[in-house]
């Protein structure tokens, strides 16, 4: 039976005080992996903190911009003292703007690229030398439907995603001799803060959301606790360069045909 444990790993989940990162950090703590995550804010950092521990999780939280190389690189070495090298990252941390392309700004659009795919890079560049010297490691980076799919309002949010979707390949590419699996998970329409917006009493979105997908429901950020466990485990230790969607079917799918 393929090992599904993660039993003495140090599992580093990016932006993770609330929602998918949230949920992920919990399943991998469920799988017997120890949890530091990160936020902007203190306060979200304390918050999470306590809601880790409502959920019996001891998790190691700490302040940092994903965005700033310099941050990061003191977080690594800062976790490496404090917890141990970190044998899984979860880059999961991101944001999205959605504004029409010709009314975004080029500074909105690099905001949207730096937390989406420039952070990414940052901090897999800070724990690939450790997972080298340990002999191994996992990367997943949370990618989206718009990895593969563009839609009105997300130009850099989708160019982001899309480009995650490469660099996740380019990492397997170039690392996988060491034992790295640098793989990513494609959530679909997940009911967390970020799109609260599109759930909104009366917003249009949802009917077309429940139109595009088989599943005919809005994912939960649950839905993507086996498969982050999946892909952290050594039960995917042959799977290397893969999205893996996580999205009840809608990319599969022409949609619901008017009656
Ligand atoms: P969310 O609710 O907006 O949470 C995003 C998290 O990232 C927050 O904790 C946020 O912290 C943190 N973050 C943002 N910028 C950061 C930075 N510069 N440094 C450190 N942390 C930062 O989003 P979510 O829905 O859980 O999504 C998590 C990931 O899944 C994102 O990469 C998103 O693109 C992706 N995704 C989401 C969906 C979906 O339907 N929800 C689907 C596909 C992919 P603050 O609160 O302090 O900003
Ligand atoms: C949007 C949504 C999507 C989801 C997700 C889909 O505005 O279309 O926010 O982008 O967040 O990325 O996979």
């Amino acid at each position: 039976m393929a090992n599904f444990s993660l039993k003495g790993k140090t599992a580093l989940v990016t932006g993770a005080s609330y929602g998918i990162g949230f949920a992920i950090a919990t399943a991998l703590h469920e799988a017997g992996a120890t949890i530091v995550f990160n936020d902007i804010k203190p306060d979200l950092v304390d918050a999470g903190i306590a809601a880790y521990r409502e959920k019996g999780v001891r998790a190691h939280g700490y302040v940092c911009d994903v965005t700033d190389e310099n941050a990061v690189n003191h977080l690594i070495r800062v976790i490496e003292q404090e917890v141990g090298v970190v044998d899984i990252l979860v880059n999961n941390a991101g944001i999205i703007k959605r504004i029409p392309m010709v009314e975004m700004s080029a500074a909105e659009f690099r905001q949207v690229i730096d937390v989406d795919l420039n952070a990414p890079f940052i901090v897999a560049k800070a724990v690939i030398p450790g997972m080298i010297k340990k002999g191994g490691g996992k990367i997943i980076n949370i990618c989206s439907m718009m990895s593969e799919l563009g839609r009105e309002t997300v130009s850099a949010y989708a160019a982001a995603k899309g480009g995650l979707k490469m660099l996740t390949r380019n990492i397997a590419s170039e690392y996988g001799e060491y034992n790295i699996q640098c793989n990513g998970i494609g959530p679909g329409y997940i009911a967390t803060p970020q799109t609260a917006p599109l759930r909104a009493e009366g917003h249009p979105f949802n009917a077309f959301i429940m139109s595009k997908t088989p599943a005919a429901r809005w994912g939960t950020p649950e839905d993507l606790s086996g498969p982050a466990v999946f892909l952290a485990s050594e039960a995917s230790d042959f799977v290397n360069g893969h999205i893996l969607y996580v999205d009840g079917g809608i990319l599969a799918y022409l949609g619901k045909a008017p009656k």
